[in-house]
Parts: structure tokens; C-alpha cells; sequence
């Protein structure tokens, strides 16, 4: 496609949502408190298996768990409208399922009612990756069919007591990226093997398998809540996946491969609710190995998304594999498969890549151009039916660089704040030049917090975290995001009517 290169500047509507995001086993901290269960994260973090890259773990992190009453306040001093945490299954069920943990209960009470009295809109994630460590134990977690109904009771028990005060509900956070990942360090690396995010091994069939349930346990508590809520607020996932331009434009493997990355990441799983049930290309690519939906389920799948929640981060050229998809397509070794398609982050003019983040996080680069093509070929090309689309995270890891004692230095992040402003400019051109009709963005994160396997070295934070005092200091990029939504409006503090009922 051909873009308007200008950014109009026109304003956000009052209805825009916009604010910040985090997770609970990134934040949290209070990791064996207050009858919390352990996740397969405080296995992963405490078991010798070098899998978090500096050793460090999420029993303390920010302390959000005790902090969240200051965090709050700093949000809404800074006139920040929609926080977006997760809440963790195993604080309310220690066990998985069964018996309710009423300390973990009055907790995220008091967390509900705190940001309703700061004027802060919560939208909630109900799984981001920390799953109860008893039900891993017990059956493997996701990849039996038995999680589908205990996530069920435990999303049934959130959403019923915070309904009121919550528009926007989902899910899960990035099943694509959770479920495909544990494999992060090949076998035979000298960090070993170690359950990844899922706890799982078992290779491609564990893969599918936790995919398969991911997307019906979405569906039950979708088409629950839609019964139970009806126009109250909003239901989704949050998808993972980045923005790719074929290498070579009249490459056919290039352009291929573009094709081939969509379906395999956002078509895995948006697929089934666009469609009710997996797309030809996956199909014909995994043959028996992709389970069937029966036909109860696939009435259950469609249309349970409410709007299009992505994860975009980023952007790539794509290139074809070798031996093109047929050979890949038939040799599940291939480290590549099923996608078969490589990317890469090389500078051209049709598509610039900007400055790298921090060396441990090698799939990020400043792409602003990205998020503006993104939103276009999701709601115009892969997904025409879908009411609209919320960036419900973004965000970049500062590079270390000069002195990192110096405070001075750590707040003076200028390459995310760059990051903010160019993802902003397109965000706002993909809406007021080319029609999409995008109704929210949300930064990642909050503050500093941990970074899944590469640990706490790796900072997103628009604000900075002293690990030692665990005091938050607002970075340079905090403020050129709140001045960007000063100057291009969106929705103010307090009065936030986005989709949901919450009116308190
Ligand atoms: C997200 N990629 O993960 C997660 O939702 C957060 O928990 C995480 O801290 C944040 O992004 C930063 O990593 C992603 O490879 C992981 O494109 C990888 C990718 C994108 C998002």
C-alpha cells in the first residue's frame, strides 16, 4: 500500500483511552504473601535452571502489591485515566481451583476502590502468564483440557465482583507469544532445558495443545460475560504480533513470508473468533496434528472479541526461507516451522528501522512507521469485520548508555521518549488520515519491573525503579507522553465512558 506521508495533527476524540500497563508476577512482588499461591513463575525464577538471564526474581520487583496506593495517586497527579494491571489467578485461587484466598480477595478489593476513588479506569487482564503452579502439578495446566473450566471459575469470580467498577476486560495477554516461547533457549544450550512460560515441554504437539485451550477457555468466559453483562463493558484477548514489509517487494517468497507471519501469530488465534474455526493456511500446514473444534464450539469461538487488542511493539522486513513453505511446511524440525519465514531489521527508505533497544532485548527496534502500516492491514486487510482496534501495549527498552549511578543520566531516556512521540504521531495518523478507527493506546509499563527471562536489568519503565529504595521517579519519557496527549487530547482523567459501565 501507499501512505500519506503527512501527520495531520487533528485532535484524539474526548473517548480516546489511554494510560499505562503492567503485569502482576512483573510488579507485584509480595510473591508467598498473604496466602498467595505459587505460579510456574516462582518456579522458573527460584529453580537453579539459569533461566532468568541476572538471576533475579519477582518476589519483590516494585512491591506493587503494598505500593499500589502511591502508584495510583502518581498516576492521577499525572492525569493519567486507564491503568491496565493483570490480576493473579493463584492470589485469589492459591491452589488453581478450589478454596478462594479471602486475603488475596480483600486485596484487589481495595485495589478496585483505590483507583476508582483516584478517578483511574482499570483495564484488567486476567492471565498474563502466571499460571497457578498446583494445576501444573496436578494435570499439566494448559495443555489438558481440564484448565478450559478452571480458568472459567476463576475469570467467573473476578469478573462478577469488579464488574461495576471495569469496561474493559481481557482475557489473556499475548497467547501466541506465551504459548510458542517456552523454548526460548534451545535444547542443548549450556543455560539447559527448563519449563518456559507455560512450564511445558513436549514440543509442537504441547504448543498446540496449549493454544487449542487457550482460545476455548477465551471463548467460555467470553460468551458467559456476554450473557451475564450484556452493554456493560468489553471483552477481549490481547494479541501478539509485529508489523512486516516483504524484504523484497517482487520477492514471491518475501511477500509470502509476510503473509505466512500473520497467519501463524495473529491468525492463530484471531482466526477462530473471526472465522469460528482455524484457517485454511493452518490447516493444510499442520495437517492432524491441529485438533478439530466440534461444532458447539465453533458457535462458542466466533465473535467472542469485542474489539482488537494488539501488542505492537515493533516492525520487520520478512524474508522466505529457503526451499520455500512446501519444504518447510513438511519438516517440523526446521527451527522455523511452521512459519518459515526469517525477518529482519535492516534500514531501507520504503520502511525505516530506527535505533536498537537494549542489547538483551534483540527484537526491539524504534519503528514508529510500523504501528501506523500495522493498524491498517489488521482492521483493513486481516480482520475487516473488527469494530475497532486499542494498541494495548507499546513500549521500548533503553539501551544503557554514559553513567547508570547517575540519576540524571537514567531519566534522561531520550530515545523512548522518541519512541513515544513517533508511535503517538502514527497512531494519530493511522486514525485521521487513513480512517482506522483506533480507540485506545496503552504505554508499557509503569515503572521499571521484571522482564520475564531476561530479569530486572531490562528496563521498560516510564518510570525508573531503584530496586533498592523502590522509590519511582518519572522519566523524560513520561512527560513527553502525557504532553503528547495534552496537546492531542483523548480521554481526561475521571472521565473516562470508553465501553464500559463504570461510572463510580
Ligand atoms: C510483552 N516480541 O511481551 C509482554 O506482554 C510484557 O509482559 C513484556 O514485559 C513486554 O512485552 C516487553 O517485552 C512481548 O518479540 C514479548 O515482539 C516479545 C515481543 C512482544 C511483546
Amino acid at each position: 500500500p501507499t501512505y500519506d506521508t503527512s501527520l495531520n495533527s487533528e485532535d484524539l476524540p474526548d473517548d480516546f483511552i489511554w494510560g499505562l500497563a503492567s503485569s502482576a508476577y512483573q510488579v507485584e512482588g509480595a510473591a508467598k504473601d498473604e496466602g498467595k499461591g505459587p505460579s510456574i513463575w516462582d518456579l522458573i525464577a527460584h529453580r537453579d535452571y539459569g533461566a532468568v538471564a541476572d538471576n533475579s526474581t519477582g518476589d519483590v520487583v516494585a512491591s506493587h502489591y503494598y505500593l499500589y496506593k502511591q502508584d495510583f495517586a502518581r498516576l492521577a497527579n499525572l492525569g493519567v485515566p486507564y491503568f491496565s494491571p493483570s490480576f493473579s489467578w493463584p492470589r485469589f485461587f492459591p491452589f488453581g481451583n478450589g478454596p478462594v484466598n479471602q486475603q488475596g480477595v480483600a486485596h484487589y478489593d481495595d485495589v478496585i476502590a483505590s483507583m476508582v476513588a483516584a478517578g483511574i479506569k482499570p483495564a484488567v487482564t486476567l492471565f498474563h502468564w502466571d499460571t497457578p503452579l498446583a494445576l501444573f502439578n496436578s494435570y499439566g495446566a494448559w495443555t489438558d483440557p481440564k484448565i478450559v473450566d478452571d480458568f472459567f471459575n476463576y475469570a467467573k469470580f473476578v469478573i462478577s465482583r469488579y464488574d461495576a467498577y471495569v469496561p474493559i476486560w481481557y482475557t489473556f495477554n499475548e497467547p501466541q507469544y506465551c504459548n510458542w516461547q517456552y523454548e526460548y533457549y534451545p535444547a542443548g544450550n549450556t543455560k539447559g532445558n527448563y519449563p518456559a512460560y507455560h512450564g511445558i515441554t513436549g514440543g509442537l504437539k504441547a504448543r498446540i495443545a496449549c493454544s487449542h485451550y487457550t482460545i476455548l477457555a477465551h471463548a467460555k468466559v467470553a460468551k458467559w460475560y456476554h450473557e451475564e453483562f450484556k452493554g456493560k463493558g468489553r471483552i477481549t484477548f490481547k494479541n501478539s504480533g509485529n508489523y512486516y514489509e516483504p524484504l523484497n517487494a517482487s520477492s514471491s517468497a518475501d511477500v509470502d513470508a509476510v503473509a505466512r507471519n500473520y497467519e501463524f501469530v495473529l491468525g492463530w488465534f484471531g482466526g477462530p473468533w473471526r472465522d469460528g474455526d482455524y484457517s485454511p493456511m493452518l490447516k493444510a500446514t499442520l495437517g492432524s496434528m491441529l485438533p478439530n473444534f466440534t461444532q458447539a464450539e465453533k458457535d462458542l469461538i466466533k465473535g467472542s472479541c469485542d474489539f482488537f487488542a494488539i501488542d505492537g511493539y515493533t516492525g520487520y522486513y520478512a524474508t522466505g526461507i529457503t526451499g520455500g513453505s512446501a519444504s518447510c511446511a513438511s519438516n517440523s524440525s526446521n527451527g522455523n516451522f511452521p512459519e518459515c519465514a526469517g525477518s529482519q531489521s535492516t534500514d531501507a527508505d520504503g520502511f525505516p528501522i530506527g535505533p536498537s533497544a537494549d542489547n538483551d532485548v534483540s527484537w526491539l527496534y524504534s519503528t514508529p512507521v510500523s504501528i501506523r502500516r500495522f493498524l491498517n492491514v489488521i482492521t483493513k486487510d486481516l480482520f475487516p469485520t473488527v469494530p475497532d482496534i486499542v494498541v494495548s501495549e507499546f513500549g521500548f527498552a533503553e539501551p544503557f548508555e554514559g553513567n547508570q549511578n547517575s540519576l540524571s543520566t537514567i531519566l534522561w531516556d531520550l530515545r523512548r521518549a522518541d519512541y513515544y512521540q513517533g508511535f503517538l504521531d502514527n497512531i494519530l495518523a493511522a486514525r485521521n488520515v487513513d480512517g482506522v478507527n483506533v480507540t485506545g493506546a496503552f504505554g508499557w509499563a509503569i515503572f521499571d519491573n521484571f522482564e520475564w527471562f531476561e530479569g530486572s536489568h531490562v528496563k521498560f519503565g516510564l518510570q525508573y525503579l531503584n530496586q533498592t529504595s523502590l522509590e519511582r521517579y518519572p522519566k523524560a519519557s513520561m512527560f513527553q507522553f502525557l504532553d503528547w496527549f495534552k496537546l492531542h487530547g483523548g480521554v481526561k482523567l475521571g472521565s473516562g465512558t470508553a465501553g464500559g459501565n463504570a461510572s463510580a
